[in-house]
């Protein structure tokens, strides 16, 4: 209490220089990601957002995990600690069950239909339970890309059977470990910024995550096989603080979600185009890559999820609703 009773003493004075003022009156957008600073996503941010909201706010970025370790954001922003992150439906599953809906394998069908399923009403219920709930509002999606099984092992994967015995790296909530499951494999906790070093001593026998993720994070340097699985066409929200939300005037709303939406869009374009070229990448690097019996893991995920506990937790429709998103 001291210590904030000081800082408002500081800030009072700090008023009193004209240049200063401007400056407290801004508006503090934290943004905490596991993410590199090299990521299509936090590259667009940083082009797109940051300059959209320059006016009136400043966008402060942390990579790596380094402000919130991954998965703790959502938290972070309920508890008003933190004002963005970028967030998955895998996150706040762990809050509210439903969301696995959105986490099912095979269920996207590429980054179009995420945008379409963002924007169509279904989505609605889900976006208002966040806001009132925890108090974080989703802004727009984001495009990670399709996650494919990347493996340290030789042996050639083509149906789910292939991979008994894979301990699978997944990042750690309980939705995650269930799709490296209903993949076939094993599936082993781990945080992203672990899994190089995880695939380099043998930790794990593999990983799963999109091609511009493998090359960005450079597991292509201590893995041998991309099986070019297509299991999630994943996703991300971008996040942000419904109190820091409604302590903006309307026309900063405004630029605020503009803002975002441009992001997505440039960082999605980057993503889809980079997925086009990497597989050659790889292959110049010395992997193997190339399409399993795609059938064969579609059918064995798609029954795991239907005979899951996650699917009590799906609203009535919500599946035909999502497939029917974008037609
Ligand atoms: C990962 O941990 O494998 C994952 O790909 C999960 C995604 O939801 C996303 O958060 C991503 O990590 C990070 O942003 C790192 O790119």
């Amino acid at each position: 209490r001291r210590v904030l009773l000081q800082a408002g003493a500081a800030a009072t004075a700090l008023c009193a220089l004209g240049a200063a003022a401007t400056a407290q009156d801004r508006i503090q957008l934290r943004m905490s990601t596991v993410a590199t600073e090299s990521d299509q996503r936090t590259v667009a941010l940083e082009e797109a957002f940051g300059p959209g909201v320059a006016e009136f706010a400043s966008y402060e970025p942390h990579y790596n995990g380094t402000l919130f370790r991954q998965a703790t954001e959502l938290d972070a922003i309920a508890r008003g600690n933190l004002e963005m992150a970028i967030t998955s439906a895998q996150e706040l599953a762990e809050f509210f069950p439903e969301f696995s809906v959105f986490t099912a394998g095979y269920l996207h069908r590429d980054a179009a239909h995420q945008v379409a399923v963002f924007n169509d009403p279904l989505m609605d219920p889900f976006k208002q339970k966040v806001e009132d709930e925890l108090g974080v509002k989703l802004l727009t999606v984001m495009y990670l890309g399709r996650r494919h099984v990347n493996l340290r092992t030789e042996e050639e994967v083509q149906t789910p059977e292939d991979l008994a015995g894979i301990t699978l790296r997944m990042p750690g909530t309980e939705a995650w470990l269930f799709l490296g499951s209903a993949l076939g494999a094993n599936p082993v906790p781990m945080a992203f910024g672990e899994v190089y070093t995880g695939l380099q001593t043998g930790a794990i026998d593999g990983q799963d995550n999109p091609l511009p993720t493998v090359r960005d994070s450079r597991f292509y340097e201590v893995t041998k096989q991309i099986v070019l699985t297509s299991h999630l066409v994943d996703l991300n929200y971008l996040a942000i603080s419904k109190a820091t939300w409604d302590a903006m005037t309307p026309e900063q709303q405004e630029a605020t979600q503009a803002a975002a939406d441009a992001a997505a869009e440039v960082a999605r374009n980057r993503q889809l185009a980079l997925e086009d070229e990497l597989a050659d990448f790889f292959r110049a690097e010395g992997l193997s890559v190339y399409e399993p019996d795609v059938e064969a893991f579609r059918t064995h995920v798609q029954a795991a999820y239907l005979a899951s506990e996650f699917a009590n937790d799906w609203p009535e429709g919500i599946v035909d609703a999502v497939n029917a998103a974008g037609n």
